[in-house]
């Protein structure tokens, strides 16, 4: 299977047949990434200050806009420019919405739209631990948000102005990736979900398909051998291309490069079309039992 399944579409005004968005949606779901060569999400003017490190708050990697709050976080942007920042931020939330809209129709009713992010700051040699490490293949599990059996997809865009495009590894399918690690993974320790969420170290309760996830993303990022010997490929995404993936499913590392919007949805099983090829029914399949 390739890693990239690329679309002609340079526009999110563009209205996309049938046949298009249907086979968008096998190819997302069987684990390849859709690929958009020409579709550039362009900044405005007064938005080109932007491009810069220095608006980044130190202790933080990205910039973030939670659309549910209106906040933004992780700058040092504040009164007027943080609004414009804001406004950027909103504007990517909204492109990306659309896109989503036109090539994955049939999701449209079931998303949920979470964090939109702003990176500029490199993303090679900025990793504090392992576990923090992007640049180390890994499927995405967040900690303290458990999605609960719902997908991770995201949108990104590159918007780097010198040339430099987003270097990714991609990996292994998820079922190979399961395989490999599974047998290292223990299960949940009884009563650990409640007291987790009790202490609020978890925004919801975690189930034990979060459990796997998380336990995957750790021993993958932790395993250094696999991470040279395993099967994977680098991919170059050029500046003014943007790409959707499942990144709970496609084994992926971020290398290198710097200026990218990413926006994270949240899609649940309902809206899947292929539900048995996603990582909650691999994974029941393998452990031969329900995790949810
Ligand atoms: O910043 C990137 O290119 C991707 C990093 C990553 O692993 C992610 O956002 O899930
Ligand atoms: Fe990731």
């Amino acid at each position: 299977m390739k890693s990239l399944e690329t679309f002609k579409v340079d526009s999110i005004e563009e209205t996309i047949n049938k046949e298009i968005t249907d086979h968008a949606a096998l190819a997302l779901e069987k684990g390849q990434v859709l690929f958009f060569p020409y579709l550039a999400f362009s900044l405005k003017q007064e938005e080109m200050a932007f491009l810069s490190p220095k608006i980044v708050d130190p202790r933080s990697k990205n910039i973030s806009f939670d659309s549910s709050s209106d906040a933004v976080r992780g700058t040092l942007c504040e009164g007027e420019k943080a609004q414009l920042l804001k406004k950027m931020l909103r504007r990517y939330a909204l492109f990306s919405h659309q896109l989503l809209s036109r090539i994955l129709p049939e999701y449209t009713r079931y998303l949920s739209q979470a964090r939109t992010s702003f990176r500029p700051v490199e993303a090679e040699g900025r990793a504090i631990s392992s576990r923090k490490d992007d640049t180390r293949l890994h499927v995405d599990a967040f900690p303290a948000s458990p999605v609960n059996g719902r997908r991770i997809l995201r949108v990104f865009t590159n918007v780097n102005p010198y040339g430099q495009p987003r270097i990714w590894r991609t990996g292994a399918p998820f079922v190979d990736v399961a395989k490999a690690f599974l047998p290292k993974i223990k299960a949940p320790f009884p009563g650990i979900a409640p007291l987790l969420h009790a202490c609020k170290i978890t925004k919801a309760r975690r189930s034990s398909y979060d459990h796997y996830m998380l336990k995957l993303h750790d021993a993958m990022k932790a395993d250094t051998t696999y991470q040279q010997k395993a099967h994977q490929e680098e991919v170059h995404f050029p500046p003014g291309s943007t790409w959707i993936v499942f990144t709970d499913q496609v084994s992926h590392a971020a290398m290198s490069g710097q200026y990218l919007f990413e926006q994270t949805f949240y899609l649940p099983a309902e809206g899947l079309q292929h539900p048995d090829l996603s990582p909650l029914k691999i994974l029941e399949r393998l452990l031969n039992r329900k995790l949810l």
